[in-house]
């Protein structure tokens, strides 16, 4: 509760920051896009996990405040990097529910100059499993903005769901990708296999999250994944460092 009262004013006082993870193209490590994580830097208990001030945040509504700002942020600071990458944003199903997302996406994005193609929005299967989202679904993708499925196999999606929105990308769990790793991959090769071949067939890009080791890179590679994200690659630093990394990447 006491963390709850502090969270209101956490974005006035400057304790939230963006961290931004490159996502590349695979063994080349050629970057496609960074996503944007959002930190809490708490003035007594250090950095707070995302997982408990972003629930928190829901069931207060601060994230109405704090979606918004991430937007305005992400979007000016990708409009300064010296390569055009995507900059991928995570939303909350609050914030999809909310009759002013689509305005504050314009805004963000008017302000900044950034290219709406530039901007690829994370959502979660939950967050737009009920018909509801279909309408601003449609007026984010009418300006111009990307779509991604984020966390996608660990929550309920319906594949007419998945075509009728009109998502552009698919981010695989790193539930799925993990057991790549181990001697007896067989049944985690299927069922990444399947994945990317629905996506294939749904017309969507693939990325896999949570790459860490060689072999998953290999595996992923040869099922045809043409997106990666993980500690291999890149892990996430603070938005000051992303432009060092960006221009060291190939
Ligand atoms: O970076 P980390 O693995 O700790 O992120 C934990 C969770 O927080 C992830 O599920 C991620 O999608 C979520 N998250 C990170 N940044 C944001 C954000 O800006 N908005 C929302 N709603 N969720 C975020
Ligand atoms: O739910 P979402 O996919 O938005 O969460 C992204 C989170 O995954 C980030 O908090 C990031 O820190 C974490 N992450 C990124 N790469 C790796 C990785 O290689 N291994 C693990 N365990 N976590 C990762
Ligand atoms: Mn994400
Ligand atoms: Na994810």
């Amino acid at each position: 509760a006491l963390l709850l009262q502090d969270l209101g004013h956490a974005l006035r006082d400057g304790q939230l920051m963006l961290d931004y993870q490159l996502i590349v193209d695979g063994p080349a490590g050629r970057p496609l896009a960074a996503e944007a994580l959002l930190r809490w830097r708490h003035p007594h208990h250090g950095a707070v996990e995302p997982a408990i001030f972003v629930t928190l945040a829901e069931e207060g509504g601060q994230i109405l405040d704090i979606g918004r700002w991430v937007l305005r942020q992400a979007c000016r600071d990708a409009a300064g990097w010296s390569r055009p990458l995507t900059v991928a944003v995570n939303l909350s199903p609050v914030q999809l529910r909310c009759p002013g997302l689509v305005d504050d996406v314009a805004a963000a994005l008017h302000d900044s100059g950034l290219p709406p193609q530039r901007l690829e929005l994370e959502l979660t299967e939950s967050a737009v499993a009920g018909d509801e989202v279909a309408d601003v679904l449609r007026a984010l993708r009418a300006l111009g903005v990307r779509l991604a499925l984020d966390d996608f196999g660990t929550g309920h999606s319906s594949l007419a769901q998945l075509q009728r929105h009109g998502f552009d990308r698919l981010k695989i769990d790193r539930a799925f990708v993990a057991p790549l790793a181990a001697a007896d991959a067989g049944q985690a090769l299927a069922l990444v296999g399947a994945i990317v071949t629905l996506a294939r067939a749904l017309g969507l890009a693939c990325t896999a999250e949570g790459v860490e080791q060689a072999t998953q890179e290999a595996h992923l590679q040869a099922l045809g994944c043409e997106a990666m994200q993980g500690f291999r690659y890149h892990r996430p630093c603070a938005a000051a460092h992303l432009p060092q990394s960006i221009d060291t990447a190939l």
